[in-house]
């Protein structure tokens, strides 16, 4: 059945507003095409978009209102998404996380796992943040942690033992305990430059797909090297090489209970030389890509030459 990419274009829990303009961007440059040259059937569902409401100067409780609407729309897309249908969210800001993954888990009728691939630990609560941006809550919220405006999002609550963070390397205490407190396995930059991707990644495969009810990832783009990918809101200095995490990806290919990836964090406003496009276009194409047995059966078809 086809891929369905779905545009979540909100930066309203972001700094900046930047990120909301990245599923036009990547639209027109040309992300179903890139797809599609791979020999998927995609097909663009919506795009929804934000209001222009709650800026960083209004309240906390307004902000939390903000992003969880729209949180809940998101919701309602995914759960509404037929069966057996793979699904590519484009953000927007990581904010966006709290309805995908709620939504996906309502059309599954019970938590996916998920792979969390970002710098961050996105795992405060209104309480504990000290920037005050809703963008590093989502991952709390999702365990069902924090104000109910986020964690309340309709939807069955992720499973703290098939959640595990690939790549962080910036946190406040907080979040960290919070994790910690509940047994979020994280995978942080030190232990994937000791180990390598490939070893790090087969090991969150392995959290995120137990018990064999479907899992996710969730892509913030600021996982990336900055000098490689600098068109975030949140750059890092550290990060995954984009080519490493493009070949973790392709193991994605062969799970046939993978039931969504999530892109987020991108910042067309930031990206004139098209770099960081580029990278997100590879990350999908990587991920979603026919797996080996389905370019067996093209090539017996076909021919090898386009693949
Ligand atoms: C920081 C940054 N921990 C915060 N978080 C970001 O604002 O709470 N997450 N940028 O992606
Ligand atoms: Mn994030
Ligand atoms: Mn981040
Ligand atoms: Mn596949």
């Amino acid at each position: 059945s086809p891929l369905k990419i779905i545009g979540a274009g909100s930066a309203l829990g972001a700094p900046h507003s930047g990120s909301a303009a990245a599923p036009d961007a990547l639209r027109q440059g040309g992300l179903a095409e890139r797809l599609a040259s791979i020999g998927l059937t995609v097909e663009w569902s919506t795009t929804l978009e934000a209001p222009a409401a709650a800026s960083a100067a209004a309240g906390m409780d307004a902000r939390l209102q903000a992003n969880g609407d729209f949180a809940r729309r998101l919701a309602d897309q995914l759960a509404a998404l037929p069966a057996g249908t793979t699904a590519l969210v484009i953000g927007g800001d990581h904010a966006v996380a709290t309805g995908t993954w709620r939504g996906i888990a309502r059309r599954a009728g019970h938590a996916p796992g998920l792979i969390w691939v970002d710098a961050h630990l996105d795992s405060h609560t209104a309480t504990t943040t000290h920037s005050g941006n809703i963008h590093g809550m989502p991952l709390a919220a999702l365990l069902g942690e924090g104000d109910p405006a986020l964690a309340g999002i309709p939807g069955p609550r992720l499973d703290p033992t098939r959640v595990c963070i690939v790549g962080a390397r910036a946190w406040e205490v907080e979040e960290l305990q919070l994790l910690q407190r509940r047994g979020v396995r994280i995978f942080d930059m030190a232990e994937i430059r000791r180990r390598g991707l490939t070893a790090a990644f087969r090991d969150a495969l392995t959290i995120a797909r137990a018990g064999g009810g479907g899992f996710g990832l969730s892509l913030d783009l600021d996982a990336l090297e900055p000098q490689a990918v600098p068109a975030v809101t949140c750059p890092e200095a550290g990060g995954l090489d984009p080519r490493e995490l493009a070949d973790a990806l392709l193991a994605l290919r062969s799970c046939d209970d993978f039931l969504a990836l999530e892109i987020v964090e991108y910042r067309p406003d930031l990206d004139a030389d098209g770099r960081s496009a580029h990278w997100a276009l590879e990350f999908a194409a990587a991920a979603l890509g026919p797996d080996s047995s389905e370019l067996r059966e093209r090539e017996r078809r076909h021919g090898a030459a386009n693949y």
